[in-house]
């Protein structure tokens, strides 16, 4: 979701103008509903992996990650100083974009280094936050547009160890608390906006001038130049730096300015990295290994595409101290269930403070949503999608969404993930007698409830190819309660 000042004057209108920009500019930078995959022919001036792989050693690449299911996005950098508020002013539109939304100039902004110290940063802590979630991943701004480098960066100055008090590499650390606690880490990159290093691009806003929409002459430079001497330099000390990580590069918001030969000069480095699962952000026409549909869930996911919706728990990615507008674990939840009835992953994003500390409703909510996959963690985890479909919900006859297509309505009784010899149902709607299901694409042999310990059979009654499940009065967990179906794999 790009950002743009959102006054109550003119949401409506803006949100109109962007989602035309956006569908008009690139269909790979923020993927916004209704967003179509990106089916261009591979002709790229430097072959990706994408290009040379063959299905198996594509499958053994993402093969992790298309078991994990779940990882934390972390936004964090110097925008969690002013927290959403500048000269007194609180700034409309997400954390992170502060700089661009006030036209805060860039040696004001780049003051900002000296004040960030935030020593109540724990590794240890954010990755057990994550742990305990239940998340398999976690990838953090590397480097967001603001261009400050949150890693020690020899290759450009503004960088948390040489131009802030604190000194520390935070990469680093998570690195070394990733590999002791079994997570896996990525980094994300702004490869190709970058507000304070000159030449790097500025998304076109209502606020800024075409054609480079930058705010301040010291943003001004040569795109070429700026990719040469730091988002590839950069790239290449987070890529060697860090020993078995990154797993992932996580690129965003590609502009025109990213040509193919600019973008292939990134992949010949990616290249060198052959286990790197990088998304669809990279721009050039290269189309990635990963869909990223942001704060939405597609309908009927993308298949025959690995994808990852990314989404957060307010309405910021980067901390703005004023935004309580925060999901209940009911909704985050069964967002993590509905995604991984459909084949994606869940990459839930937290904006730490600037001590460096995870908001405690976050945080509170992510160790919620791991009570829940402790026990039943096993309908979610390294799981197929649905075998039925129609429980999703429908498209409506008269409805349109943003893009006129008609609009998806989601029903919530239940979603369900597939095993070899299982079928698993979560039940979000509690059924009054029993749940009943019609067609069954396998031949159903047991039931039981994943929370009950003992595994207690239910009874079951087959009418042709339908099926009851007796079910207690009460549901087991109040958000989502899980069916076992032991399954013949015979049908599918
Ligand atoms: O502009 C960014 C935004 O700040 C945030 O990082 C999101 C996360 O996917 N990506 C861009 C908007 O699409």
């Amino acid at each position: 979701m790009i950002n743009l000042r959102a006054t109550p004057a003119n949401r409506a209108c803006r949100s109109i103008a962007i989602i035309l920009l956006l569908a008009a500019a690139s269909s790979t930078h923020a993927q916004l509903e209704g967003d179509k995959l990106n089916t261009q022919p591979a002709n790229h001036p430097v072959p990706a992996i994408q290009d040379t792989e063959t299905p198996a050693q594509r499958d053994a690449r993402m093969q992790w990650w298309r078991e994990a299911r779940f990882g934390m996005f972390i936004h964090w950098g110097l925008y969690s100083i002013p927290a959403g508020t500048w000269d007194g002013k609180q700034i409309p539109g997400i954390g992170e974009w502060i700089m661009n939304n006030a036209s805060i100039p860039v040696a004001d902004y780049k003051a900002l280094a000296s004040k960030f110290n935030p020593t109540a940063f724990s590794a240890h802590d954010i990755v057990a936050i994550a742990k305990s979630a239940g998340m398999k991943y976690i990838v953090i701004t590397a480097k967001h547009h603001d261009g400050f480098a949150m890693f020690d960066s020899k290759a450009d100055p503004f960088n948390i160890v040489a131009a802030t008090p604190f000194k520390r590499d935070p990469l680093r650390e998570l690195a070394e608390e990733c590999r002791k606690q079994g997570l896996k880490l990525g980094f994300y990159y702004s490869q190709d906006q970058d507000w304070t290093a000159p030449g790097g691009a500025a998304y076109k806003t209502d606020d800024h001038q075409p054609p480079t929409f930058h705010w301040d002459k010291a943003q001004d430079g040569d795109f070429a130049t700026y990719l040469h001497t730091k988002a590839i330099p950069q790239l290449k000390e987070l890529l060697t730096n860090y020993g078995d990580f990154p797993v992932v590069i996580w690129f965003d918001t590609p502009t025109k300015d990213m040509t193919p030969a600019l973008a292939g000069e990134i992949v010949t480095l990616l290249n060198q990295h052959p286990n790197l699962i990088w998304n669809n952000r990279l721009g050039g026409g290269y189309p990635g290994d990963t869909e990223t549909p942001e704060q939405y869930i597609p309908p009927q996911g993308f298949p025959g595409r690995d994808w990852e919706s990314c989404m957060t728990i307010n309405d910021t990615w980067g901390f703005k101290s004023y935004d309580t507008n925060f999901k209940s674990t009911e909704t985050l939840l069964r967002n993590l269930i509905d995604i991984a009835s459909k084949g994606g992953n869940y990459l839930l994003n937290v904006g730490p403070d600037s001590h460096g500390v995870i908001p405690a409703p976050e945080a509170d909510r992510l160790r919620q949503i791991g009570q829940w996959l402790a026990i039943n963690g096993e309908a979610i985890y390294n799981t197929h999608p649905t075998l039925f479909g129609a429980e999703a919900g429908s498209f409506s006859p008269t409805e349109k969404d943003k893009k006129g297509q008609p609009k998806f309505i989601p029903t919530w009784n239940w979603r369900s993930t597939t095993a070899p010899n299982k079928i698993y149902v979560e039940l979000f709607n509690w059924p009054t007698d029993s749940f009943h299901l019609d067609n069954l694409p396998r031949t159903v042999t047991s039931a039981y409830l994943l929370a009950d310990p003992s595994h207690s059979p239910l009874k079951l009654t087959h009418t042709g190819s339908a099926l009851d499940v007796q079910l207690p009065t009460e549901p087991l967990d109040p958000i989502a309660t899980v069916l076992v179906l032991n399954t013949v794999h015979n049908k599918s």
